[in-house]
């Protein structure tokens, strides 16, 4: 985001991290991220799917019988298109670091691991309840199609994730467009999981199996990955679900001291809208309320601007904390964890103020 911060390539409009990519804040990101410009998280590679031959297997003792369903399945159960976030657990990781001295292990996201953009799919538990969901149905395991997760000699088997029974019949999607195209293969084609507001891993790409249960079933992705480890972190709260509130200035341009200039920014929750935002020219000393514009819904972001008159040039430091509608804040320092999830405290951002010309 701060050019002097990159110590990284850059290409159009992303930073690179090995095999993964993230925005870049630099220019303008519209309020629907265009596909090229979206973050990519792989485990491994996207596996080559024929969307002709594909079918999505629907197991488990939570279901009446098993079932395989066709994307023509699928699009017969009246599709939705809605505007929803998708952010990885680890964006902003590289702020413990930066702001915090505690560096973390893991991709060195900035804060551009999110994406907005308009997902078609039908909801999954309309799918669910279509092929017959026993009500004592507990677990839902969603299994991706791409190559087994090795790490360090260790097969973990296929990227899945189980979502509980009461997310899974509230408002995720099984979707195959994002922003009016077939998935992209590196963001799913054919099929894959929107799960608004929660963590990304939670939306698991290239969907081949969803298996229900009557019992909880662990992933190594909720038991070694995306669960807070370390000191303070125990018990089921520790296994991450729900986003944080967080917020950020999007305008970094120089602007000219002595006269009025607006600040732009966004702002989002998980599963919660926005409830108000404020900013800080002075690094946290002082607080002003930001305008909240346009669109304001849950598991998406909304815009917000600021009328300022900088009085001096120089460099200013901006920071911004907003609260969601169920009154959850930024904290001052986010909570420290071994895998660096969920950097949530306010960010701060340099800006060039330029002596007045006349
Ligand atoms: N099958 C599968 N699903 C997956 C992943 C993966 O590697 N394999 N990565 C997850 C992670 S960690 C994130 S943040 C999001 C990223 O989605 P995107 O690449 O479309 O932005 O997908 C999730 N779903
Ligand atoms: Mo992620």
């Amino acid at each position: 985001m701060l050019r002097d911060a990159l110590d990284r390539p850059l290409t159009d409009g992303f930073i690179v991290h090995g095999t993964d990519v993230e925005t870049r804040w630099e220019s303008d990101v519209p309020a629907v991220t265009p596909i090229d410009r979206f973050f990519v998280r792989n485990h491994t590679r996207p596996p080559v799917v024929d969307a002709g031959l594909w079918r999505l297997l629907l197991t488990g003792d939570g279901l009446y019988q098993d079932t395989t369903l066709s994307l023509a399945d699928l699009r017969d159960l009246s599709p939705v298109t809605e505007e929803l976030a998708l952010e990885c657990t680890g964006n902003g990781r590289h702020y413990f670091d930066r702001q915090q001295g505690t560096p973390r292990p893991g991709t060195q996201w900035e804060t551009g691991a999110i994406g907005v953009a308009r997902w078609t799919g039908v909801p999954l538990a309309r799918v669910l309840r279509r092929v017959g969901l026993r009500p004592d149905a507990v677990s839902v395991m969603a299994v991706g199609l791409d190559d087994p997760y090795v790490e360090d000699g260790v097969d973990h088997g296929r990227v899945r994730r189980p979502l509980p029974i009461q997310k899974a019949l509230d408002d995720v999607l099984v979707c195959w467009e994002m922003n009016g195209e077939p998935l992209p293969p590196d963001h799913g084609f054919p099929v894959r999981l929107v799960v608004p507001g929660w963590v990304g891993i939670a939306s698991i790409k290239w969907l081949g199996e969803l298996r229900v249960t009557r019992r909880p079933e662990p992933s190594p992705w909720n038991t070694r990955w995306y669960r807070m480890h370390g000191e303070g972190w125990h018990g089921e709260e520790a296994v991450l679900g729900r986003m944080p509130v967080k917020s950020l200035v999007d305008t970094l341009e120089p602007v000219p001291a002595g006269r009025p200039v607006v600040l732009r920014g966004r702002a989002w929750s998980g599963e919660a809208a926005i409830a108000g935002v404020e900013l800080s020219t002075d690094g946290g000393a002082s607080w002003r309320a930001a305008r909240l514009v346009g669109q304001n819904r849950a598991s998406c972001w909304t815009a917000w601007e600021a009328e300022v008159v900088f009085d001096r040039a120089g460099e200013h430091c901006l920071v911004t904390r907003a609260v969601d509608t169920d009154g959850r804040t930024q904290p001052d320092v986010s909570p420290d964890n071994d895998q660096g999830y969920l950097f949530s405290a306010p960010i701060r951002q340099s800006l060039t103020v330029a002596g007045c010309a006349d």
